[in-house]
C-alpha cells in the first residue's frame, strides 16, 4: 500500500514507537523556531536543561510579538533572547525582520524536514512541504537539546482540490471553506494533506495561508506537496538547493477525504467569535464597518500586499474606516517600497505598521466599542482584539481592501477584471537582520543578559497520592488559551513573569479566579469540549500551575494545551460520561484517591464529588512517557530524573 506524504516524512523521522494511528510516536526534529512571547520561557527552560549548544540543524528565534516597548519588560526579554541565542547556537531574527512564520517560510523552511515552533501557527511551513508543528515552549526547548518530540500518530485527511480559484477569490477562502465544513475541532488528531490538480494552481504563499490557518481546525498540522511551484518559490528566494520533490503515493490511503472545487468558491468571512463561523460575503451583505487590519502570519506575503496596493491605488480609505497594514517581513516591506506599492497604500490613507504581529495579538489597533473590524488574520476569539465587545470578521486581503474603500463589507468581485499577480523571479534577499550565533569555542565569552522582569518558571511537585481539592472554576465549551491566559499590550510584557501574569489568568471569564484559586491553595478546573484551543502558549498551563491547579477535568482537550498541561505536571482528564459535567458546580470538592496508582492501572479513573456525594469516572489515557512525566511533576523534572 502506498504512503501519504505525512506518513513518508514522519516515518523518515521516527525514533520511537510505530506508525500506528492513535498511538504515541517520537520523531526527530530538524528545525525549531520560537517567538518572543513564548521565547523567554522556552530559553529559560533550555538553560535549565544544561545543554551547551542546540543540536538541531537550524534553530531560529524571532522577535515579532512584543514589539511595543511600553516599559523595559519587552526590551529586556529581547536582549535576553538575543544573548542566549548568540551563546547557544541559535539564529536571532531581530525586531523589524518580520513575523516568524512568514520569515521562516521565506528564508529557512526546507521541504521534507520537521519543524516545531513555540507558536501554534508553525504549520505555515506545511506550505513548503515540511511537517511543521506548533508546540509548547518546553517541548521546543527539549527538541533544541536534541530530544525527541512526541505526538499522537495522526490520522490523515485528504483535501482533494480541483479547479482553479476565480478572480478575486483567495487562498483564505479555501481555508475558510475547510473550517466551515470541519469546524474548530474537526482536525484534532489529524494532519490535513492537500492533493489533487488544484494544488498546481496555488503558489507557495497561497499554500502557506491555507496551512497556517489549519491551526484553527485543531489539526496537528497541514501539508502541501513539494512540486514545481515550490521550486519556483525557493529559486526566487535563492534557495533552490534545498528543494526536493515530495508527494503522496498515488495509491495512498486516507482516513477521510474532503473534496473542494476551487472554481466554485466565493469570498467568505468568519463571523464573530469563532474562525469556523463562516458565511459568504454575499450572505452577510454590505455591513457597515469601522476598521480594517491587513497583515498577520496568515496574509502578509508580497502577493497579498500587491493585491491590496492594487485595490487601494488612487483611492481613499472610507472616512468612517481606519485601515492598518502590516507587511509580514522586511523582505515584503522593502519590495513594496522599491516597486511603489507602498506609496499607493500610504497615499490611500493606510496606517502602515511595522512587520510584526501587531493588532493580531492585541498590540495596538483595538477597535472602538462594539466596533466591526475586518481582519485578514486567523483568530477572532472574543476579546482577543483588546476590545471586549469588538466584532471581528476574518477575511481575505482582497475583501479587506475593497471594504476599506467602500466602508461596508464588499465582495471584491465587484471590482471588475483582476490583473495577473505573479511571484517575482527574484525576491529581494538581505539577511542582515538575522544574527548568527558565535562559534562554539567562543560561547563562554557571551554573557546572558537578564532583566528584573525575568523570573524563574514555577516549580512543580511530583504527583500527590490523592488530589482532594475544590473546583475553582467551571467553564463551558471551546475555551481558548486567550481566555485562560489573555495576551494584548498590557499583559504580554509579563510573559516572563509567571507570578505577575497569573493575576490575569481567566480574567476574561471571571476576574475573581486568581484570588479564589490562590485562597483555595489547590484546586481543579471543570470545562467543556475543545478546552484550550488556539495558541501554544504554555503560560496557559504555567499560570494555573502557579495558582495551585492540580487537575483539569473537561469533555475534550485541544492537542497543544493538553501536552502543555502534562509538561507542567497538571493532570488532564476527560469525563467518561459527558453528562457528569452538569453534576459538578464551582466550589464542589473533588477527590481522586490514589491517583498515581489509578493512572498506572488503566485509563478509567474514579473520582468523588464529596460535596454532592456521588462517584464519577474520568479518562486519563496516557502513554507510558506521559504517565512518568505526571508522576515526576512535569517535563523538566522528568528530564532531570532521566538525565
Ligand atoms: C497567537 O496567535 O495566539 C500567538 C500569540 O501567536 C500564540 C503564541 C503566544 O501566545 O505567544 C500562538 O499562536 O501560539
Ligand atoms: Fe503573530 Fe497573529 Fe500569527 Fe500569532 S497568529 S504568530 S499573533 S501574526
Amino acid at each position: 500500500m502506498g504512503m501519504t506524504l505525512t506518513e513518508k516524512i514522519l516515518s523518515a523521522h521516527l525514533v520511537e514507537g510505530e506508525m500506528v494511528k492513535g498511538s504515541e510516536i517520537g520523531i526527530r526534529i530538524d528545525q525549531t523556531l520560537t517567538q518572543d512571547a513564548t521565547g523567554t520561557m522556552a530559553y529559560l527552560e533550555f538553560e535549565a536543561m544544561g545543554v551547551p549548544r542546540v543540536k538541531t540543524e537550524r534553530s531560529v528565534a524571532y522577535i515579532d510579538h512584543n514589539t511595543l516597548q511600553n516599559g523595559f519588560e519587552n526590551a529586556d526579554d529581547h536582549r535576553f533572547i538575543g544573548s542566549v541565542c548568540k551563546k547557544h547556537g541559535i539564529y536571532f531574527s531581530r525586531p523589524g525582520n518580520g513575523i516568524c512564520h512568514q520569515v521562516h517560510l521565506e528564508r529557512f523552511g526546507v521541504p521534507g524536514k520537521t519543524l516545531i515552533g513555540s507558536d501554534s501557527h508553525t504549520p505555515t511551513g506545511g506550505g513548503i512541504g515540511m511537517i511543521a508543528i506548533g508546540a509548547g515552549g518546553m517541548d521546543v526547548a527539549v527538541a533544541m537539546g536534541g530530544g525527541t518530540y512526541y505526538i499522537t500518530c495522526p490520522k490523515v485527511v485528504k483535501v482533494e482540490l480541483t479547479g482553479k480559484l476565480s478572480p478575486w477569490v483567495a487562498a483564505k477562502d479555501v481555508i475558510l471553506e475547510v473550517l466551515r465544513r470541519l469546524s474548530v475541532k474537526g482536525g484534532v488528531g489529524k494532519v490535513i494533506e492537500y492533493c489533487g490538480e488544484g494544488v498546481k494552481t496555488l503558489s507557495v504563499p497561497e499554500r502557506a495561508t491555507i496551512t497556517n490557518m489549519g491551526a484553527e481546525l485543531g489539526a496537528t498540522t497541514s501539508i502541501f506537496p513539494s512540486d514545481e511551484n515550490t521550486l519556483t518559490f525557493l529559486k526566487a528566494q535563492g534557495r533552490e538547493d534545498v528543494w526536493v520533490p515530495l508527494a503522496a503515493d498515488d495509491d495512498a490511503e486516507y482516513d477521510e477525504v474532503v473534496e473542494i472545487n476551487l472554481s466554485e468558491l466565493e469570498p467568505l468571512a468568519a463571523c464573530p467569535h469563532s474562525p469556523d463561523n463562516v458565511k459568504s460575503c454575499a450572505e452577510i451583505g454590505p455591513m457597515k464597518i469601522d476598521q480594517v487590519c491587513i497583515g498577520s502570519c496568515t496574509n502578509s506575503s508580497l502577493m497579498d500586499m500587491l493585491k491590496v496596493a492594487h485595490i487601494l491605488k488612487g483611492k481613499t480609505v472610507h472616512p468612517d474606516v481606519s485601515l492598518s497594514i502590516a507587511p509580514g517581513s522586511k523582505q515584503v516591506l522593502n519590495m513594496l517600497a522599491e516597486n511603489g506599492a507602498l506609496a499607493a497604500m500610504i497615499d490611500a490613507g493606510a496606517r502602515i505598521l511595522e512587520s510584526a504581529c501587531g493588532p493580531c495579538i492585541g498590540m495596538g489597533q483595538s477597535p472602538n466599542s462594539g466596533g466591526i473590524s475586518l481582519r485578514t488574520f486567523n483568530r477572532n476569539f472574543e476579546g482577543r482584539s483588546g476590545t471586549k465587545d469588538g466584532q471581528i470578521y476574518l477575511v481575505s486581503p482582497e475583501v479587506a481592501a475593497a471594504s476599506a474603500i467602500a466602508g461596508v463589507l464588499t465582495d471584491p468581485r465587484s471590482l471588475g477584471e483582476m490583473p495577473e499577480f505573479k511571484l517575482p523571479e527574484k525576491f529581494m534577499i538581505n539577511d542582515n537582520m538575522v544574527v548568527a550565533p558565535v562559534p562554539e569555542e567562543e560561547m563562554d565569552s557571551v554573557e546572558v543578559l537578564r532583566g528584573p522582569n525575568i523570573k524563574p518558571f514555577p516549580v512543580s511537585e511530583p504527583l500527590a497520592e490523592t488530589i482532594d481539592a475544590k473546583c475553582s472554576l467551571k467553564v463551558g465549551d471551546n475555551i481558548t488559551t486567550d481566555h485562560i491566559m489573555p495576551a494584548g499590550a498590557k499583559i504580554l510584557p509579563l510573559r516572563s513573569n509567571i507570578p505577575k501574569i497569573s493575576q490575569f489568568c481567566f480574567a476574561v471569564c471571571d476576574e475573581s479566579f486568581h484570588d479564589r484559586a490562590l485562597e483555595m491553595g489547590k484546586s481543579v478546573i471543570i470545562g467543556g469540549s475543545n478546552y484550550g484551543q488556539g495558541s501554544s502558549r504554555e503560560h496557559a498551563a504555567l499560570a494555573p500551575l502557579y495558582l495551585g491547579v492540580k487537575a483539569v477535568i473537561v469533555k475534550s482537550f485541544a492537542r497543544i494545551h493538553m501536552a502543555n498541561l502534562i509538561n507542567a505536571g497538571i493532570v488532564p482528564l476527560t469525563f467518561e460520561n459527558e453528562s457528569d459535567y452538569d453534576r459538578i458546580d464551582q466550589s464542589d470538592e473533588i477527590k481522586i484517591e490514589n491517583i498515581g496508582k489509578q493512572i498506572a492501572g488503566g485509563s478509567v479513573i474514579k473520582c468523588t464529588n464529596v460535596t454532592k456525594g456521588f462517584d464519577f469516572n474520568v479518562i486519563g489515557d496516557f502513554s507510558k512517557r506521559q504517565k512518568e512525566m505526571l508522576y515526576a511533576g512535569g517535563l523538566l523534572n522528568y528530564t532531570k530524573q532521566n538525565a
